[in-house]
């Protein structure tokens, strides 16, 4: 029978078949995947959350734009105002993305390298593939009178203050630069065909293709737009690189996502000795398609290439035949091969938050 389980903060239901519930957070379950299309259904997307799902009416709801990057330099009081209808009325766009948290495979520092690290611990499931409908966010700063000497943007959430150990960060909120903001990003307000879902941000979120999840912010409330560069503690604070090799302050704010390779399989799992199996996963890389996928089921010893299926812009599905031919424990691995020709490395870059995981996954099965 299926446990509908509910994670605090988090509205619809993270049954413990589909996720594994992290405090506020709920990540997917690679192992629940295998037959799924190439996106991910919203009721098996993964949910970050820095305090809990705010509920919000999109009839008064209101995006403010303000700052000296607009025209007249409106005050955050005399904000260029846009409405859920205003939204809806203006041409749309339609755009298939990833998004994933920077410190998805945080767990698997200690798994592989040895190394635990504070913070979530994710396996591999703190990413998604969805269909986004919204406003390209250029458009918005367009209408809202964007002047050319705007540097950064700084959109923040309607959620709760972010508190940890009685300090007040405010609002979760994250500068991007004007470059960014107006090549691909999205003002999104429909996930996979249906108004976006209260726990991915509706009425409306950013969507911030190819960059650390952290970008893309949830019940997008206001944006300041200014002609000097921004900075909020998601990249004073959190979201940098830290650690022996980096800068005292950090290395520079953590922008675009690495490659990761996923098996569609439990950890652990169990298979049968001397029947072929079909090993199943999916890759992805920030920059364009996955090029190539190598798995390996001697613990990275050899490679041989996967089989490739119905790929895009998003993440490619690949498969790969196997006979196991001894009973015991074996380490599969997979790696991606990217658009530019860069193989995912034997182990990740170390760094104090365990963000930006890369290395070649190694998955433990039993053969029995
Ligand atoms: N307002 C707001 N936006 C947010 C967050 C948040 O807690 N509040 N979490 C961020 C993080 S860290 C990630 S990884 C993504 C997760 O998006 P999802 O919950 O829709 O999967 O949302 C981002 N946007
Ligand atoms: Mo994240």
């Amino acid at each position: 029978m299926r446990k509908t389980r509910q994670a605090s903060g988090i509205l619809k239901p993270v049954p413990s078949d589909l996720f594994v519930v992290h405090g506020p957070n709920a990540e997917m379950r690679w192992d629940a995947m295998p037959g799924q299309g190439l996106l991910v259904p919203n009721d098996r997307f993964f949910v970050r959350n820095h305090t809990r799902t705010p509920l919000i009416d999109a009839r008064t709801w209101r995006l403010r734009l303000f700052g000296t990057g607009l025209r007249g330099a409106p005050t955050r009081a005399r904000a260029v105002e846009f409405g859920y209808a205003d939204l809806l009325d203006m041409p749309s766009r339609t755009l298939d993305a990833v998004i994933e948290c920077a410190g998805n495979g945080r767990a698997l520092f200690e798994r592989q390298q040895g190394a635990a690290k504070p913070g979530i611990p994710w396996h591999l499931g703190a990413v998604g593939a969805a269909r986004w409908r919204g406003v390209p966010l250029a458009a918005v700063l367009e209408r809202a009178g964007l002047r050319p000497e705007a540097v950064d943007v700084l959109p923040a959430g309607l959620d709760p203050a972010y508190r940890v150990d009685g300090e007040d960060f405010g609002p979760v909120r994250r500068p991007l630069p004007v470059g960014k903001a107006l090549d691909d990003v999205l003002v999104a307000y429909e996930m996979n065909g249906e108004p976006l879902p209260p726990d991915h941000g509706f009425p409306a979120r950013l969507v911030v293709p190819g960059w650390v999840g952290v970008a893309s912010i949830k019940w997008l409330g206001e944006i300041e737009v200014a002609d000097r560069p921004l900075s909020s503690p998601w990249t004073t604070r959190f979201y940098r690189m830290a650690g022996p090799g980096y800068p005292a302050a950090g290395g520079p704010p953590l922008a675009e996502q690495v490659a990761k390779s996923a098996f569609e399989l439990p950890w652990d799992a169990r298979v049968p000795l001397g029947r072929p199996v079909v090993l199943t996963g999916r890759s992805w890389a920030p920059h364009g398609p996955v090029r190539a996928v190598e798995v390996s089921v001697d613990g990275g010893a050899t490679w041989r290439p996967a089989r490739l299926r119905e790929g895009g812009a998003v993440w490619c599905r690949w498969e790969v035949e196997w006979c196991p031919d001894r009973t015991g424990p074996v380490t599969l691995a997979a790696r991606a091969v990217d658009a530019a020709g860069v193989r995912q490395p034997a182990a990740a870059a170390p760094n104090d938050d365990g963000y930006l995981f890369d290395a070649a996954v190694q998955h433990r099965v039993q053969v029995a």
